[in-house]
């Protein structure tokens, strides 16, 4: 005769003693594994008389129910030591400083344009802005360029395939179009300078296919090329922080301004370094003149009754003149060892409170 109290004792025993899932499944196949104690008893109850197997029956099962809960209940709270075990062993403590990052910066097209628009902003100028996708009337038309002039010609320009009405937009070659815009939708005064993006097809050790200019333009009544010369040694002498620089204007030909010319700075080249504002030589930094009367009209300005003057230079070429970065295409590269070496805090933006640099 079995004694089932003493055998479920005795299993209840191993399952609590159980220390881990390997062992639990150990006692669990020894019990009700096919070769195990509990399913051997079950496989006697077909050859038992049917009085015996309603005396035995509810016993068996009986046991091979405790043993399965027992099972369970053990199982549930081995589960629950491992996972408190593997939270333990995972935890994260986020009280440690976070490891060394490598340091990025503000690009140095980035600060020195933010430093142009600040000394222009305490001159008074105002940011004005514009789309990059542009059409032929605001680059090109308006600004007096004659129709078949060679900055329109696909070698320079990057030109979208023809629309459904045959009409090629473009990637703007300058930011004028922004001042042809703020003409055409306001009265003068005008005082806006139009930082941004601007394309020509053209790759080399000095060029860029995308680069940025800041383009100034100032129209009211009775400009003359006085205010031009004091605005921009006021903002060169500014920019470079010197006390006061010499200025060179040659004539030049835009076919937006008459007269036009060319600016360049006094600087010094001997001893490998360029210090603006001293020695013999020359710089050349931005290009400048009185908006051309017909590029007036074609705004729908009155020339007889308003002029102007307008000035444009390329960020980039002085971003590197002014912190010395040697080379143009590590300016476009992307690489963070560079801009950690080159770049600026991003708390130190120009302007009244900090100062420029
Ligand atoms: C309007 C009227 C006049 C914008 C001007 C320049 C002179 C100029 C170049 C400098 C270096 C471009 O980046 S660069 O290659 N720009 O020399 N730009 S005057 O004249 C305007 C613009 C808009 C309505």
């Amino acid at each position: 005769m079995v004694d089932f109290v003493a055998l479920q004792a005795d299993l209840t025993a191993q399952i609590e003693a159980a220390e881990d899932l390997a062992s639990l499944e150990a006692v669990r196949v020894a019990a009700l594994g096919k070769q195990g104690a509990i399913s051997t008893l079950l496989k006697t109850l077909g050859g038992l008389s049917p009085d015996e197997r309603r005396e035995q029956g509810p016993l068996i099962n009986g046991l091979r129910d405790a043993v399965q809960s027992a099972i369970a209940a053990r199982k549930t709270i081995l589960d629950e030591a491992v996972l408190a075990a593997r939270l333990r062993a995972e935890a994260v403590d986020l009280t440690l400083p976070a490891p060394p990052r490598r340091k990025g910066g503000v690009h140095p097209t980035m600060q020195v344009m933010d430093e142009m628009i600040a000394i222009f902003a305490e001159m008074g100028f105002r940011v004005a802005e514009g789309p990059d996708i542009e059409d032929d009337f605001h680059n090109f038309t308006a600004l007096n360029f004659p129709p078949k002039h060679p900055a329109r010609e696909t070698h320079d320009t990057f030109f979208f395939a023809p629309d459904e009405t045959g009409e090629r937009k473009l990637l703007r070659t300058h930011t004028s179009p922004v001042q042809v815009r703020t003409l055409m939708s306001q009265a003068p005064p005008i005082r806006i300078i139009s930082p941004g993006r601007t394309y020509r097809i053209d790759s080399d050790q000095t060029h860029t296919p995308m680069f940025h200019q800041i383009e100034g333009l100032v129209i009211d009544r009775e400009i003359h090329m006085g205010h031009l010369k004091w605005t921009l040694e006021t903002f060169v002498a500014r920019f470079f922080e010197t006390e006061g620089v010499t200025m060179r204007f040659r004539p030049h030909h835009f076919p937006f301004t008459e007269p036009s010319a060319e600016a360049d700075v006094q600087c010094d080249r001997s001893g490998g370094e360029m210090k603006i504002g001293q020695g013999s030589d020359w710089l050349e930094i931005l290009g400048c003149g009185m908006v051309h009367p017909n590029v007036l009209r074609s705004c729908g300005v009155d020339p007889d009754l308003y002029q102007g003057f307008a000035f444009g230079m390329g960020v980039d070429r002085l971003a590197m003149l002014k912190y010395g970065v040697p080379d143009l295409r590590d300016m476009f590269e992307s690489d963070v060892r560079w801009l950690s070496h080159y770049g600026f805090s991003a708390f130190a933006a120009p302007g009244q409170a900090h100062g420029l640099s």
